[in-house]
């Protein structure tokens, strides 16, 4: 294959991999709920139980056979999927739950952590979904088990399903891994980009949605091959300046290259045992080795740290968080490890899956490291107002923390990860974007 050969990419030899979680609400109400598992399963925005009001926010691919999608009214879900608590007889009957973000913002924490994991080159563009750069940790060679892999570690140790897509170019990626969902892996070799998109229906041009879409079929564009051949001046009249964007990456031109976003909000590293481990020993090794190496992350990237928590996950996804707030930002690997050492002591005796130690409470400011005696500076006081406000968000996000003042959890942050973007903001990636909260309600 000659990556050099096909225009339009960021890089020659660029690998890009999407992760999208399949009926990602639905897949975290299955992870604590394993009896709704093969059942049409609908989770409602702004619904509650027993009532017709909200909006679907996603349906399981069970209750997408009878119709419901994403941003239904829940009224008209119920015609073509009633509720098997109304009904008499189970037969063509769902289950309907109603959202409840900050367990799914945890199952998504989860899963960011493994992909930080995975290449130091994330991008989170929303609550379950992700484009990582490859390029280096992977390369073409090893791309198609690489990603076999991913989907395997999600599976095991999150409890839900990923589709994957691996491409040279960010948009290509997301169509393959959009491609054969639910339970998909599309791998697109740089020389087969083109005939990829060829046969696709327009519609699966990454900017293109239904609006688009049916202007397009009006100009007798019906698939993404029509659309890389059309005239671009035509689509520019049409469409302006977008019309040409979209024409190319329906000829799988994109030159974006993956960039994670912002600073991040925490560090942290994680692993897990082949088998739940009760020895005391094999998990304070464990716990010693992620506190050093989040340590020696942050001090790579510049980063001081005021809090220092760790992760327990007890069989079969039980996630525990403890943590521990400090006075002022630090860069102490014995401190992180003398930390996690003794947050670790009240899980001494219990049965453990996985591990996990991060920093938070991050701050990039300090050009140089500064041992603990060095926050009486003045950025202590600062310092100690953050830790108020991030302790009221943590708390509430949080489903397991044992609600002690002095804990903020790794899960009710926005995200996670080792090198942790900030939340995820409006993805410039998703020109007709999904419903927002406001298209649901309003
Ligand atoms: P998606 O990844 O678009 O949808 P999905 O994960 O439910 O299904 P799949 O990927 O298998 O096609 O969105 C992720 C979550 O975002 C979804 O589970 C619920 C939420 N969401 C909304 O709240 N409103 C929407 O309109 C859409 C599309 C998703
Ligand atoms: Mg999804």
């Amino acid at each position: 294959m000659d990556a050099t050969r096909l225009p339009g990419t960021a890089r020659p030899d660029q690998v890009v991999a999407h992760v999208d979680i399949d009926c990602f609400y639905a897949a975290c109400e299955r992870r604590r709920d394993p009896s709704l598992s093969g059942e049409p399963l609908v989770v409602g925005m702004g619904y509650e139980g027993g009532e017709t009001h909200g909006a679907v926010a996603t349906a399981s691919y069970e209750a997408r056979e009878y119709g419901v999608e994403s941003a239904m009214a829940i009224s008209e879900a119920l015609e073509r999927l009633p509720r098997r608590a109304d009904a008499d007889d189970e037969v063509d009957t769902g289950i309907y739950r109603p959202v409840d973000m900050d367990y799914y913002e945890s199952v998504a924490a989860e899963i960011k952590e493994i992909l930080h994991a995975e290449s130091d080159t994330v991008r989170e563009v929303s609550i379950d979904e992700a484009y990582l750069d490859i390029t280096e940790a992977v390369g073409w060679d090893g791309a198609a088990s690489w990603a076999s892999d991913l989907r395997a570690t999600i599976e095991s140790e999150v409890g839900v399903v990923a589709s994957v897509g691996v491409a040279p170019t960010m948009s290509a990626a997301k169509v393959a891994s959009d491609r054969e969902k639910p339970d998909g892996l599309v791998v697109v070799e740089p020389g087969e980009v083109r005939d990829f998109f060829a046969d696709l229906p327009v519609d699966e041009v990454h900017g293109v949605g239904p609006v688009t879409a049916r202007q397009l079929g009006e100009l007798g564009v019906e698939t993404a091959g029509d659309l890389a051949d059309a005239d671009p001046e035509a689509l520019e009249g049409r469409f302006g300046e977008r019309g040409r964007e979209i024409r190319r990456y329906a000829r799988g031109e994109d030159t974006r290259e993956v960039t994670p976003r912002g600073d991040p909000k925490s560090l942290s590293r994680e692993s897990a045992f082949t088998e739940a481990v009760e020895e005391a020993e094999a998990k304070q090794q464990k716990v010693t080795t992620l506190a050093r190496a989040v340590a020696d992350r942050a001090g790579r990237k510049g980063a001081r740290y005021q809090t220092v928590g760790i992760k327990v996950v007890e069989p079969p996804f039980d996630v525990n968080t403890r943590a521990r707030s400090l006075p002022g930002p630090v860069a102490d690997a014995d401190l992180v490890e003398s930390i996690a050492l003794d947050l670790l002591g009240e899980f001494t005796e219990r049965p453990v899956r996985k591990l996990g130690v991060r920093v938070s409470n991050l701050d990039f400011s300090a050009g140089e490291q500064v041992s603990l005696g060095g926050f009486e500076s003045g950025a202590g006081a600062d310092a100690a107002a953050e830790t108020d406000a991030d302790e009221a968000t943590t708390d509430a996000g949080e489903p397991t923390a044992d609600g002690q003042a002095s804990l903020t959890a790794f899960d009710g942050e926005s995200s996670a990860g080792d090198t942790d973007s900030a939340a995820p903001d409006d993805d410039a990636d998703d020109i007709e974007g999904q419903a927002s909260l406001g298209d649901f309600l309003g």
